[in-house]
């Protein structure tokens, strides 16, 4: 049985198995919740996120994929970064950000994860529509076979949670 539970606040400040990043390709941090993950989580996140670059990753990680690293400094044992489509009102790429959160989910069953925290993932600098990728998210998770027990959308702010809260029912 896997339980949905919904907090507005911030991810960084989750005590649980898994936090998942949105992330962009290279890997390398950025903005919003991957400046905030890798600002809390210290150095050792950025550190295995160039190893995976490295070794791996050479042209940086597709979108709607998701690899886990150490979780550095944050009350979690692993970061699942993964890197949602770029918002396009002319191109359909729903698909695209529900296997951001199949592939978050399988990886974090590949490492024995339980409790999964994951950001509105594409809904803020990459401008996907709130209500839209609040759908596609708890859609998509709900339709996923996984061993992990609570998946738990951390939203930032009123109107995000909202919007999930609204899905989730
Ligand atoms: N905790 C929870 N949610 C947050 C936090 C936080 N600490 N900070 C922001 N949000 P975004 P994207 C919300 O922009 O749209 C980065 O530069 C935010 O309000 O973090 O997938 C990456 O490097 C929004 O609702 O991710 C990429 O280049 C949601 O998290 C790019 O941004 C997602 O916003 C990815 O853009």
């Amino acid at each position: 049985m896997t339980t949905i539970t919904l907090v507005q606040g911030d991810i960084t400040r989750q005590s649980v198995d898994a936090i998942v990043n949105a992330a962009n390709s290279s890997l390398l941090g950025g903005g919003g919740v991957d400046g905030a993950i890798h600002r809390r989580g210290g150095p050792e996140i950025l550190a295995a996120c160039r190893r995976l670059r490295a070794s791996s990753y050479g042209k940086g990680l597709a979108t709607g994929r998701a690899v886990a690293t150490t979780a550095g400094a944050l009350d979690a044992r692993w970061v699942i970064h993964t890197v949602g489509p770029v918002y396009s009102a002319s191109e359909d790429r729903s698909a695209l950000l529900a296997s951001c959160y199949r592939e978050s989910l399988r990886v974090a069953d590949e490492n024995g994860a339980r409790t999964v925290a994951f950001p509105a993932v594409s809904a803020g600098v990459y401008g996907w529509p709130m209500d839209d990728a609040a759908r596609i998210a708890v859609e998509t998770v709900r339709a996923v076979r996984t061993n992990v027990e609570e998946i738990r959308f951390v939203l930032f702010d009123e109107r995000a949670y909202g919007a999930f809260a609204r899905q989730v029912g």
